[in-house]
Order: structure tokens, then C-alpha cells, then sequence
């Protein structure tokens, strides 16, 4: 191929992928490279990611994109949030990263909150309550035996560029989901870093998305036929950050829902908001890419549906998933509705009986086949969505429109249907590569196959 190739590196809880992207007419267009699986590591009562794994299954994937494309002038990476690496002195990585999932922070939580209260913590950084943000699995870190070893702590994505070039940053969008990070300044908080009796030096210096980091070691090009010249570049590395700048947002008046293993349903704004209406309603301040805010929150996601249809299949057949929302949507009479936020569905394991239990504690009726279960689930998800978009919009002070559905989810025709219902608005349904597409926006501005602002950006996502 001739003009300049984008590999992205996309990489979520259930699974990863390298993609060749490339501007053609003025559209980002996508192949798919390499697709590799991930999952939880379960040893003893403890979640692990499998890192080395993980990173020989970037080496893979970027070694056929080197194979198919003479012309990788960049590489972008973008993982999920909140998880991380420590390094030593040696900037050897300290074990492999705790998963998110890992319930180890509960014990941790009252005490972080005893530095530092919810609500001044909500003031500086504007972060949604979540258990498992990092913040929290570092105050359980600070209580464990590698503690006195780590030197530097990495995000997952900034872990995988500094394998690959050498070098050691924070992309903004992700450091933005730590907890530790000043919404405001978009810079760490020295005021939480001090409260938690972090050494600051921990943190490497915050980069915004859209930074050359720089070119590939020797020993990556060479293995993986990748140019020397060939450079990683920071995208929005926190996933959802690239799946914001990946949907067709066309004005204030449009919601988002990045709909996979999790939903982030919310608004684009141009600064946060961290009054406490918002943190009573647990709203996020994310950060976006070109110093945007993810005004949004978590609603539980596919996570629930995944979870059921590796149970079914653990005792019997694979689960034709197209044919299983096909009878979902065919299934009448009352539905059960479950709180998808709980925090009783963030583990793995056992979640038919979970959503079972939650249905007959809540006096309705316990779905018996597979097709009911999947229908709570929709139903269940449409309604949360619903409610974080009125949400959204009230606390923002926007009057929203449409509602983007982006991500797998825009793939299942039965949550859209149910989400418009819901909502009581338009869905637009796409692109389901929103996070992949969003990756290589970035890059091909900085490189310069792109022009100007993210709504210039956005008028590239292919339709
Ligand atoms: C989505 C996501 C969410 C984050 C969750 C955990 O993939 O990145 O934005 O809250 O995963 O990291």
C-alpha cells in the first residue's frame, strides 16, 4: 500500500486487536490485523492480567501489520482504565497488574476516605465513585509486600509504550480515571498525592493525547519489521477517550453511549463540573482528548451478558448470541428489571444466579430461560441508559437530542430498539469501531494526514 498506515492498538477486558488504519478521501478506513482474547487471571482469591501475555499479543499483531503495510509511520495505543504496572528502580515491571474486578480495595476505601473525604476528593479530580479506581489499589498496594519496590507506576497503555519505545509518560485522558489527577488543571494533584502519602515521583510526567512519544527500540523494530522510523504517538489511551472522539457527536445536543464491556453514558463538555449535585449523582469528569470533558457514568455493560454466556457454555454448547437476542426480543410479558450499577455484579463468576437473586429479592418475577435473562439484561440496560442521559443533560444544562449508541452494543439491535424506547429520543447506532477509529484520528492529525479541531476530526469517521 502507498500513504502513511496507523496501527491501533486496542485493547479491552475481553479482548484485543490490532487494526491498520489509513486516511483515504478524507475518511479513516479500518482493517483488522491481528484479534487476540483476554480475560481475567484468576490465582487463588486474587485477579490478575496476564501482562506478558497481553504484550506478546501486541508483538504479534504489530509484526503482521509490519508484514501487510511498508508505510507504519505511527503506532496508538489505548487500553481500559484505572489498571496499572509498578516498575522498580531497574524499570522492571513488579508482577503482573491487579485487575480492576479484584474486590482486594474494599478494605481500603474508609481509610483513603479518612485522608481525604469523598467530597473534597470529588472538588480536585471530579471522579466518579468506583471501587476500583486507582487511587483505592494503590492505597491496597501501599499495604503489600512490592510496595517498597516500586519506583513508577504506569498506566496499562503508557506500560505498553514504554516496552515499546523506551520511554515513560502519563496520557492525560487515562491519568484522568486514577483519582489522583486535577480535573481542573488536567496535571496530577499534588493536595491528593500529599493526603495518601504517595511519594510524587511515582507519577511520570502527564502528556496530552496527540504527543510523539517517540520512535520504537531497536530490539521492537527489528522483531517485529516494523520501520526504525516508525513512532508511537499518544492517543486517547483511555479507551472510552478514544470512543468519544470516534463518535459522530455533531452538537452539544448529542448523548454518547460507548456500549462493550462497560457503558459510559454522557455529554462532551468544554470544562468540568464538580459541584455537588453532580457528585451526588455520581457523574464522571473525564478526560477527553484535546483537553474535552467526559461528563458521563458507568452503567454496567455486556459485562452481564458475557458473564452469563460463559456460564451457559462452561456445561453445554456455545451460545449463538444473534439467535439468543433474536428471542429475546420475541419474549412477552413482564420483564424483570435489575440495578446493572450494582456493586454485586462487578465480579466474575455465577451470573445467572446473581441476576436471579437480585430479581426475586426485588419481588419480581426470576427469568427461567436464557432469551428472559438476555431480555433483562436490554431492558435493564435501556432503562439505566435512559436515566443517566435525562441526567446528563439536566446537570449539564443541555436539552440533548440524539443519543449515539457506539461499541458492540451498537451491533445489538435489540438494545438499540429498546435505548430509543427508553429514552424517548433518536439512537444513531455506530460506528462499532468508534474506539479504533478514534485512536487513529489522533494520529493522523499529529502526523499531519488530518486536519485541525475534533469536530474537523469527527467529519473522517467513516459512516
Ligand atoms: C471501558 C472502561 C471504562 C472504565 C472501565 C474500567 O472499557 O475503560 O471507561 O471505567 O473500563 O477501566
Amino acid at each position: 500500500t502507498t500513504g502513511p498506515v496507523f496501527g491501533a492498538v486496542d485493547i479491552g477486558a475481553s479482548g484485543g486487536r490490532v487494526m491498520a488504519g489509513r486516511v483515504v478521501d478524507g475518511r479513516v478506513e479500518l482493517e483488522l490485523v491481528h484479534r487476540f482474547g483476554n480475560q481475567l487471571d484468576h490465582r487463588g482469591d486474587r485477579l490478575f492480567w496476564d501482562f506478558e501475555r497481553i504484550h506478546r499479543d501486541v508483538i504479534d499483531g504489530l509484526t503482521r501489520l509490519a508484514a501487510r503495510h511498508d508505510h507504519v509511520v505511527s503506532l496508538g495505543i489505548d487500553t481500559w482504565a484505572v489498571d496499572y504496572g509498578l516498575l522498580d528502580a531497574d524499570g522492571a515491571l513488579i508482577g503482573d497488574p491487579f485487575a480492576y474486578r479484584d474486590d482486594r480495595t474494599a478494605a481500603v476505601i474508609d481509610d483513603v476516605h479518612g485522608k481525604i473525604d469523598f467530597a473534597e476528593l470529588y472538588g480536585i479530580a471530579g471522579l466518579q465513585f468506583l471501587p476500583f479506581n486507582t487511587l483505592y489499589q494503590l492505597a491496597a498496594e501501599q499495604r503489600g509486600d512490592r510496595w517498597a519496590r516500586a519506583r513508577t507506576m504506569l498506566m496499562l497503555p503508557d506500560l505498553l509504550a514504554y516496552r515499546l519505545t523506551g520511554q515513560r509518560h502519563a496520557e492525560a485522558t487515562n491519568a484522568s480515571t486514577t483519582g489522583l489527577f486535577d480535573a481542573t488543571t488536567r496535571d496530577w494533584s499534588p493536595v491528593i498525592i500529599e493526603r495518601l502519602g504517595l511519594d510524587g515521583s511515582l507519577l511520570p510526567k502527564v502528556i496530552p493525547s496527540g504527543t510523539v512519544i517517540g520512535p520504537l527500540l531497536p530490539d521492537v523494530a527489528a522483531r517485529t519489521g516494523l520501520p526504525r522510523t516508525t513512532v508511537v504517538t499518544a492517543v486517547g489511551s483511555h479507551d472510552t477517550a478514544s470512543a468519544v472522539a470516534g463518535t459522530p457527536l455533531r452538537s452539544p445536543a448529542a448523548a454518547y453511549i460507548s456500549s462493550g464491556t462497560w457503558s459510559l453514558v454522557g455529554v462532551e463538555l468544554e470544562a468540568p463540573i464538580l459541584t455537588a449535585e453532580s457528585r451526588l449523582a455520581n457523574f464522571t469528569n473525564e478526560g477527553g482528548v484535546d483537553g474535552k470533558v467526559r461528563y458521563l457514568r458507568n452503567a454496567g455493560g455486556l459485562w452481564l451478558l458475557s458473564e452469563c454466556v460463559r456460564e451457559w457454555e462452561r456445561d453445554g454448547e456455545p451460545v449463538d448470541l444473534g439467535r439468543l437476542l433474536g428471542e429475546a426480543a420475541e419474549v412477552s410479558g413482564p420483564v424483570a428489571l435489575i440495578d446493572v450499577d450494582a456493586e454485586e455484579f462487578i465480579a466474575p463468576d455465577d451470573m445467572p444466579r446473581r441476576i436471579a437473586a437480585a430479581c426475586e429479592r426485588t419481588g419480581q418475577p426470576v427469568p427461567r430461560t436464557r432469551a428472559e435473562f438476555a431480555r433483562t439484561i436490554c431492558e435493564s440496560l435501556a432503562t439505566a441508559y435512559a436515566s443517566i442521559v435525562r441526567q446528563a443533560g439536566e446537570l449539564s444544562g443541555r436539552s440533548v437530542e440524539t443519543v449515539h449508541i457506539t461499541g458492540g452494543g451498537s451491533q445489538n439491535a435489540l438494545l438499540c430498539r429498546l435505548t430509543e424506547e427508553a429514552c424517548g429520543l433518536p439512537v444513531i447506532a455506530g460506528p462499532v469501531e468508534a474506539t479504533a477509529i478514534g485512536n487513529v484520528l489522533v494520529q493522523a492529525r499529529s502526523h499531519g494526514a488530518l486536519p485541525g479541531t475534533l469536530a474537523d476530526l469527527r467529519r473522517a469517521i467513516p459512516r
